[in-house]
Protein backbone atom coordinates (compact mmCIF):
# COMPACT_ATOMS: atom_id res chain seq x y z
CA UNK A 1 0.00 0.00 0.00
CA UNK A 2 1.02 3.57 -0.88
CA UNK A 3 2.68 5.47 1.89
CA UNK A 4 4.77 8.51 3.11
CA UNK A 5 6.28 8.81 6.15
CA UNK A 6 5.20 12.57 7.82
CA UNK A 7 7.24 12.42 10.90
CA UNK A 8 10.02 10.57 12.69
CA UNK A 9 10.65 10.02 16.34
CA UNK A 10 13.70 8.83 17.52
CA UNK A 11 14.24 7.59 21.35
CA UNK A 12 17.06 6.27 23.35
CA UNK A 13 15.73 4.21 26.28
CA UNK A 14 17.89 2.70 29.47
CA UNK A 15 16.68 -0.75 30.49
CA UNK A 16 18.84 -3.14 32.71
CA UNK A 17 19.05 -6.42 32.30
CA UNK A 18 17.83 -8.96 34.85
CA UNK A 19 20.65 -10.97 34.63
CA UNK A 20 24.01 -9.98 32.47
CA UNK A 21 24.66 -11.94 29.41
CA UNK A 22 28.55 -12.55 28.89
CA UNK A 23 29.92 -13.66 25.17
CA UNK A 24 33.20 -14.07 23.79
CA UNK A 25 33.44 -10.28 23.31
CA UNK A 26 32.09 -9.12 26.87
CA UNK A 27 29.42 -8.63 29.47
CA UNK A 28 26.26 -6.65 29.27
CA UNK A 29 24.28 -5.28 32.31
CA UNK A 30 22.21 -2.64 30.85
CA UNK A 31 20.84 -2.04 27.19
CA UNK A 32 20.39 0.93 25.82
CA UNK A 33 18.55 0.65 22.55
CA UNK A 34 16.80 3.25 20.11
CA UNK A 35 13.65 3.04 18.87
CA UNK A 36 12.26 4.07 15.65
CA UNK A 37 8.57 5.87 15.28
CA UNK A 38 7.28 6.30 11.79
CA UNK A 39 4.26 8.38 11.40
CA UNK A 40 1.30 8.50 8.29
CA UNK A 41 -1.80 9.33 8.47
CA UNK A 42 -2.55 9.50 12.22
CA UNK A 43 -1.10 5.88 12.54
CA UNK A 44 2.36 4.58 14.44
CA UNK A 45 4.69 2.20 12.87
CA UNK A 46 7.79 0.95 15.62
CA UNK A 47 11.39 -0.11 15.04
CA UNK A 48 13.59 -1.66 17.65
CA UNK A 49 17.72 -1.19 16.85
CA UNK A 50 19.43 -4.26 17.46
CA UNK A 51 23.08 -2.96 17.54
CA UNK A 52 24.96 -3.37 21.27
CA UNK A 53 26.04 -0.76 23.25
CA UNK A 54 29.46 -1.26 22.36
CA UNK A 55 30.74 -1.96 18.51
CA UNK A 56 31.97 -5.60 19.30
CA UNK A 57 29.05 -7.54 17.77
CA UNK A 58 29.27 -5.97 14.56
CA UNK A 59 30.38 -2.39 13.56
CA UNK A 60 27.21 -0.76 15.20
CA UNK A 61 26.01 0.82 18.67
CA UNK A 62 23.88 2.62 20.65
CA UNK A 63 25.25 6.34 19.20
CA UNK A 64 26.03 5.56 15.88
CA UNK A 65 22.91 3.96 15.04
CA UNK A 66 21.25 7.23 16.37
CA UNK A 67 22.94 9.35 13.96
CA UNK A 68 22.86 6.82 10.87
CA UNK A 69 19.01 7.00 11.37
CA UNK A 70 19.32 10.53 11.81
CA UNK A 71 21.56 11.85 9.33
CA UNK A 72 21.65 9.74 6.77
CA UNK A 73 18.27 7.58 6.61
CA UNK A 74 15.67 10.12 7.69
CA UNK A 75 16.32 12.34 5.06
CA UNK A 76 16.21 9.67 2.28
CA UNK A 77 12.56 8.82 4.03
CA UNK A 78 10.58 11.61 5.21
CA UNK A 79 7.79 12.29 2.25
CA UNK A 80 9.40 10.03 0.14
CA UNK A 81 6.17 8.21 -1.91
CA UNK A 82 6.52 4.56 -0.95
CA UNK A 83 4.62 2.22 -3.24
CA UNK A 84 5.21 -0.45 -0.38
CA UNK A 85 7.18 -1.39 2.91
CA UNK A 86 9.48 -3.99 0.29
CA UNK A 87 10.68 -0.27 -1.05
CA UNK A 88 12.25 1.36 2.28
CA UNK A 89 15.63 -0.53 2.75
CA UNK A 90 16.46 0.37 -0.83
CA UNK A 91 16.53 4.15 -0.07
CA UNK A 92 19.44 3.90 2.16
CA UNK A 93 21.14 0.50 0.42
CA UNK A 94 24.43 3.16 -0.76
CA UNK A 95 24.64 3.82 3.04
CA UNK A 96 28.26 0.89 3.68
CA UNK A 97 27.14 -1.37 6.73
CA UNK A 98 25.17 0.21 9.33
CA UNK A 99 22.30 -2.24 8.42
CA UNK A 100 20.92 -2.52 12.37
CA UNK A 101 20.25 1.09 11.92
CA UNK A 102 18.98 1.10 8.82
CA UNK A 103 16.88 -2.10 9.67
CA UNK A 104 15.10 -0.10 12.43
CA UNK A 105 13.53 2.37 10.66
CA UNK A 106 12.72 -0.38 7.80
CA UNK A 107 10.93 -3.09 10.32
CA UNK A 108 8.94 0.08 11.72
CA UNK A 109 7.94 0.91 8.51
CA UNK A 110 6.66 -2.91 7.40
CA UNK A 111 4.77 -2.43 11.24
CA UNK A 112 3.33 0.84 9.51
CA UNK A 113 2.44 -0.58 6.18
CA UNK A 114 0.62 -3.48 8.04
CA UNK A 115 -1.65 -1.48 10.35
CA UNK A 116 -2.62 0.84 7.45
CA UNK A 117 -3.69 -2.39 6.16
CA UNK A 118 -5.48 -3.72 9.81
CA UNK A 119 -3.64 -6.83 9.46
CA UNK A 120 -0.76 -8.38 11.70
CA UNK A 121 2.71 -8.45 10.91
CA UNK A 122 3.30 -11.87 10.74
CA UNK A 123 0.45 -11.99 7.83
CA UNK A 124 1.60 -9.10 5.99
CA UNK A 125 5.12 -10.38 5.53
CA UNK A 126 4.28 -13.21 3.95
CA UNK A 127 4.54 -15.47 7.25
CA UNK A 128 1.81 -17.48 8.99
CA UNK A 129 3.83 -20.98 8.37
CA UNK A 130 2.71 -21.89 12.09
CA UNK A 131 0.63 -20.24 14.94
CA UNK A 132 3.12 -20.78 17.36
CA UNK A 133 7.16 -20.63 16.71
CA UNK A 134 9.25 -23.18 18.70
CA UNK A 135 11.58 -21.35 21.21
CA UNK A 136 15.09 -21.80 22.83
CA UNK A 137 17.07 -19.76 25.22
CA UNK A 138 20.76 -18.63 24.80
CA UNK A 139 22.39 -18.72 27.87
CA UNK A 140 25.54 -16.75 28.82
CA UNK A 141 29.28 -17.67 29.70
CA UNK A 142 29.05 -17.82 33.56
CA UNK A 143 31.14 -17.34 36.81
CA UNK A 144 31.45 -21.41 37.53
CA UNK A 145 30.15 -24.53 35.69
CA UNK A 146 27.53 -25.40 38.60
CA UNK A 147 25.75 -21.82 38.03
CA UNK A 148 25.14 -22.56 34.28
CA UNK A 149 23.70 -26.42 34.96
CA UNK A 150 21.40 -24.44 37.28
CA UNK A 151 20.72 -22.21 34.70
CA UNK A 152 20.29 -24.70 31.84
CA UNK A 153 18.07 -26.75 34.44
CA UNK A 154 15.79 -24.20 34.89
CA UNK A 155 15.37 -23.15 31.59
CA UNK A 156 14.78 -27.09 30.51
CA UNK A 157 12.36 -26.91 33.45
CA UNK A 158 10.55 -24.12 32.00
CA UNK A 159 9.75 -26.00 28.70
CA UNK A 160 12.32 -24.35 26.03
CA UNK A 161 13.05 -26.57 23.31
CA UNK A 162 16.85 -26.13 22.87
CA UNK A 163 19.81 -24.84 24.67
CA UNK A 164 22.69 -22.61 23.60
CA UNK A 165 25.47 -22.00 25.42
CA UNK A 166 28.03 -19.23 24.57
CA UNK A 167 31.37 -20.75 24.57
CA UNK A 168 35.00 -19.02 24.51
CA UNK A 169 38.47 -20.88 24.63
CA UNK A 170 38.85 -21.45 28.23
CA UNK A 171 34.79 -22.49 28.34
CA UNK A 172 34.12 -24.69 25.85
CA UNK A 173 35.18 -28.52 25.35
CA UNK A 174 35.09 -29.67 29.75
CA UNK A 175 32.38 -26.91 30.20
CA UNK A 176 30.29 -28.84 27.30
CA UNK A 177 31.17 -32.39 28.57
CA UNK A 178 29.72 -31.20 32.24
CA UNK A 179 26.78 -30.38 30.56
CA UNK A 180 26.16 -33.23 28.86
CA UNK A 181 26.98 -35.44 31.44
CA UNK A 182 23.75 -33.78 33.00
CA UNK A 183 22.03 -33.59 30.32
CA UNK A 184 22.37 -36.41 27.69
CA UNK A 185 19.24 -35.60 26.04
CA UNK A 186 18.74 -31.78 25.50
CA UNK A 187 18.96 -30.00 21.90
CA UNK A 188 22.23 -28.58 22.69
CA UNK A 189 24.11 -25.92 20.71
CA UNK A 190 27.47 -23.63 21.40
CA UNK A 191 27.38 -20.18 19.96
CA UNK A 192 31.52 -19.18 19.54
CA UNK A 193 30.92 -15.13 18.56
CA UNK A 194 34.05 -15.17 16.63
CA UNK A 195 36.67 -16.54 19.15
CA UNK A 196 38.11 -19.12 17.54
CA UNK A 197 40.37 -19.22 14.46
CA UNK A 198 41.95 -22.02 11.81
CA UNK A 199 44.87 -22.66 14.27
CA UNK A 200 42.09 -24.36 16.54
CA UNK A 201 40.31 -26.51 14.52
CA UNK A 202 41.53 -29.78 16.39
CA UNK A 203 39.99 -28.33 19.24
CA UNK A 204 37.50 -27.66 18.10
CA UNK A 205 37.11 -30.64 16.53
CA UNK A 206 36.74 -32.49 20.08
CA UNK A 207 33.21 -30.74 20.11
CA UNK A 208 31.89 -33.58 17.69
CA UNK A 209 31.41 -36.21 20.85
CA UNK A 210 28.44 -34.24 22.26
CA UNK A 211 26.32 -34.63 19.44
CA UNK A 212 25.75 -30.85 19.46
CA UNK A 213 22.77 -29.35 16.54
CA UNK A 214 24.69 -26.83 15.67
CA UNK A 215 28.43 -24.79 16.52
CA UNK A 216 27.67 -21.09 15.76
CA UNK A 217 30.03 -18.56 14.15
CA UNK A 218 33.03 -20.27 15.17
CA UNK A 219 36.06 -18.28 13.41
CA UNK A 220 35.90 -14.24 12.48
CA UNK A 221 32.58 -11.79 12.70
CA UNK A 222 33.81 -10.94 8.77
CA UNK A 223 34.95 -14.55 7.50
CA UNK A 224 33.10 -17.16 5.39
CA UNK A 225 35.86 -18.66 3.44
CA UNK A 226 37.90 -20.17 6.67
CA UNK A 227 34.80 -21.71 7.81
CA UNK A 228 34.76 -24.44 4.83
CA UNK A 229 37.81 -26.24 5.66
CA UNK A 230 36.91 -25.97 9.65
CA UNK A 231 33.03 -27.70 8.16
CA UNK A 232 34.71 -30.14 6.26
CA UNK A 233 37.06 -31.20 9.28
CA UNK A 234 33.68 -31.30 11.49
CA UNK A 235 30.55 -33.60 11.72
CA UNK A 236 28.87 -30.92 14.03
CA UNK A 237 26.85 -28.44 11.43
CA UNK A 238 28.29 -25.05 11.38
CA UNK A 239 25.66 -22.13 11.97
CA UNK A 240 26.56 -18.89 10.23
CA UNK A 241 25.33 -15.40 12.05
CA UNK A 242 27.75 -12.49 11.74
CA UNK A 243 28.94 -12.68 8.85
CA UNK A 244 25.58 -13.23 6.81
CA UNK A 245 25.21 -9.80 5.96
CA UNK A 246 23.20 -10.59 3.28
CA UNK A 247 21.12 -12.59 0.57
CA UNK A 248 24.10 -12.37 -1.54
CA UNK A 249 26.85 -13.86 1.43
CA UNK A 250 24.31 -16.40 2.33
CA UNK A 251 24.02 -18.15 -0.98
CA UNK A 252 28.24 -17.77 -1.26
CA UNK A 253 28.26 -19.48 2.12
CA UNK A 254 26.03 -22.19 0.77
CA UNK A 255 27.34 -22.49 -2.85
CA UNK A 256 30.89 -22.95 -0.40
CA UNK A 257 29.67 -25.35 1.93
CA UNK A 258 31.05 -23.06 5.15
CA UNK A 259 27.95 -24.06 6.86
CA UNK A 260 24.86 -26.11 7.47
CA UNK A 261 22.44 -23.63 9.23
CA UNK A 262 22.17 -19.78 8.60
CA UNK A 263 20.73 -18.18 11.84
CA UNK A 264 19.03 -14.89 10.31
CA UNK A 265 19.07 -11.64 12.75
CA UNK A 266 16.72 -8.89 11.50
CA UNK A 267 18.94 -6.05 12.10
CA UNK A 268 22.18 -7.69 10.93
CA UNK A 269 20.88 -8.02 7.11
CA UNK A 270 19.14 -4.62 7.31
CA UNK A 271 15.47 -5.41 7.78
CA UNK A 272 12.32 -7.83 6.81
CA UNK A 273 13.32 -7.26 3.13
CA UNK A 274 16.69 -8.88 2.91
CA UNK A 275 15.49 -11.28 5.72
CA UNK A 276 12.93 -12.81 3.54
CA UNK A 277 15.85 -13.27 1.00
CA UNK A 278 18.23 -14.65 3.27
CA UNK A 279 15.29 -17.23 3.89
CA UNK A 280 13.95 -17.55 0.43
CA UNK A 281 18.01 -18.27 -0.15
CA UNK A 282 18.48 -20.89 2.23
CA UNK A 283 15.20 -22.62 1.33
CA UNK A 284 16.28 -23.09 -1.84
CA UNK A 285 18.86 -24.87 -0.44
CA UNK A 286 17.62 -26.79 2.23
CA UNK A 287 19.67 -24.99 4.56
CA UNK A 288 17.36 -24.61 7.40
CA UNK A 289 17.13 -21.55 9.14
CA UNK A 290 16.46 -19.66 12.79
CA UNK A 291 15.34 -16.83 14.43
CA UNK A 292 18.46 -15.20 16.73
CA UNK A 293 18.28 -12.35 19.34
CA UNK A 294 20.37 -9.17 20.17
CA UNK A 295 18.49 -8.85 23.98
CA UNK A 296 15.72 -7.26 22.01
CA UNK A 297 12.84 -5.30 23.96
CA UNK A 298 9.44 -6.23 23.49
CA UNK A 299 9.03 -4.12 19.95
CA UNK A 300 12.46 -6.03 18.49
CA UNK A 301 10.99 -9.53 20.29
CA UNK A 302 7.32 -9.15 18.49
CA UNK A 303 9.12 -8.41 15.04
CA UNK A 304 10.84 -11.66 15.70
CA UNK A 305 8.08 -13.47 16.47
CA UNK A 306 6.62 -12.22 13.27
CA UNK A 307 9.71 -13.16 11.36
CA UNK A 308 9.99 -16.91 12.79
CA UNK A 309 6.33 -17.79 10.94
CA UNK A 310 7.92 -17.64 7.53
CA UNK A 311 7.97 -21.62 6.60
CA UNK A 312 11.78 -22.45 6.69
CA UNK A 313 12.24 -20.99 10.47
CA UNK A 314 12.18 -24.90 11.29
CA UNK A 315 14.78 -25.02 14.26
CA UNK A 316 13.61 -23.48 17.64
CA UNK A 317 15.68 -19.94 17.99
CA UNK A 318 16.83 -17.34 20.43
CA UNK A 319 13.53 -15.75 20.95
CA UNK A 320 12.40 -15.97 24.66
CA UNK A 321 10.12 -14.76 27.53
CA UNK A 322 10.33 -10.97 28.18
CA UNK A 323 11.09 -11.92 31.66
CA UNK A 324 14.51 -13.83 31.24
CA UNK A 325 15.33 -10.27 29.98
CA UNK A 326 13.21 -7.26 31.68
CA UNK A 327 11.80 -6.76 35.05
CA UNK A 328 9.10 -5.05 32.87
CA UNK A 329 8.95 -5.10 29.32
CA UNK A 330 8.23 -2.08 26.98
CA UNK A 331 5.26 -3.69 25.28
CA UNK A 332 1.93 -5.01 26.93
CA UNK A 333 1.23 -7.77 27.72
CA UNK A 334 4.87 -8.95 27.68
CA UNK A 335 6.13 -12.23 25.60
CA UNK A 336 5.37 -15.57 27.48
CA UNK A 337 6.11 -18.88 26.61
CA UNK A 338 3.53 -21.63 26.15
CA UNK A 339 4.67 -24.52 28.17
CA UNK A 340 5.75 -26.63 25.22
CA UNK A 341 8.40 -24.12 25.06
CA UNK A 342 7.00 -22.06 22.12
CA UNK A 343 5.12 -18.58 21.51
CA UNK A 344 1.76 -18.07 20.33
CA UNK A 345 1.39 -15.29 17.27
CA UNK A 346 -1.43 -12.72 17.93
CA UNK A 347 -4.03 -11.35 15.58
CA UNK A 348 -3.72 -7.25 16.74
CA UNK A 349 -2.90 -5.67 13.58
CA UNK A 350 0.91 -4.39 13.36
CA UNK A 351 3.45 -6.60 15.71
CA UNK A 352 0.49 -7.56 17.36
CA UNK A 353 1.23 -6.06 21.36
CA UNK A 354 0.48 -2.83 22.54
CA UNK A 355 3.36 -0.18 23.62
CA UNK A 356 3.45 0.89 27.07
CA UNK A 357 3.91 4.41 26.40
CA UNK A 358 4.23 5.80 30.35
CA UNK A 359 6.25 3.21 30.93
CA UNK A 360 8.28 4.21 27.68
CA UNK A 361 8.53 7.99 28.96
CA UNK A 362 10.36 7.04 32.09
CA UNK A 363 12.85 5.28 30.98
CA UNK A 364 13.67 7.46 27.94
CA UNK A 365 17.02 9.36 27.74
CA UNK A 366 17.11 11.27 24.63
CA UNK A 367 13.82 11.61 22.03
CA UNK A 368 14.29 13.61 18.84
CA UNK A 369 11.12 14.54 16.18
CA UNK A 370 12.39 14.46 12.71
CA UNK A 371 9.87 16.00 10.42
O1 LIG B 1 25.45 -14.09 18.83
O2 LIG B 1 23.43 -14.62 19.01
C1 LIG B 1 24.37 -13.90 19.34
C2 LIG B 1 23.30 -11.56 22.17
C3 LIG B 1 24.00 -10.42 21.85
C4 LIG B 1 24.83 -10.45 20.76
C5 LIG B 1 24.95 -11.60 19.97
C6 LIG B 1 24.23 -12.73 20.28
C7 LIG B 1 23.42 -12.71 21.42
C8 LIG B 1 22.68 -13.88 21.89
C9 LIG B 1 21.47 -13.60 22.73
O3 LIG B 1 23.03 -15.02 21.73
C10 LIG B 1 20.20 -13.96 22.08
C11 LIG B 1 19.05 -13.44 22.89
O4 LIG B 1 18.71 -14.09 23.88
O5 LIG B 1 18.51 -12.37 22.54
MG1 LIG C 1 25.40 -15.73 17.53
Amino acid sequence: MPFQIEKIVLRQIRMPLVHFFETSFGRTYERSMVLVEVQSGGVSGWGEVTCGENPFYNEEWTDSAWLIVKDFVAPRVLKHPFQSASDVAARSAHIRGHNMARGGLEVACWDLEARLNNVPLWQHIGGGARKEIPCGVSIGIQDTVPQLLKKIETEVNDGYQRIKIKIKPGWDVDVIREVRKQFPQIKLMADANSAYTLKDIDHLRKLDEFYLMMIEQPLAHDEIIDHVPLQAALQTPICLDECIRSAHQAEQAIRMKACGIINIKLGRVGGFTEAKRVHDVCQAHNIPVWCGGMLEAGIGRAHNIALATLPNFVLPGDVSASKRYWKQDIIQPAVETTPNGTIATRDNPGFGYGIDLAFLKEITVREEHIA
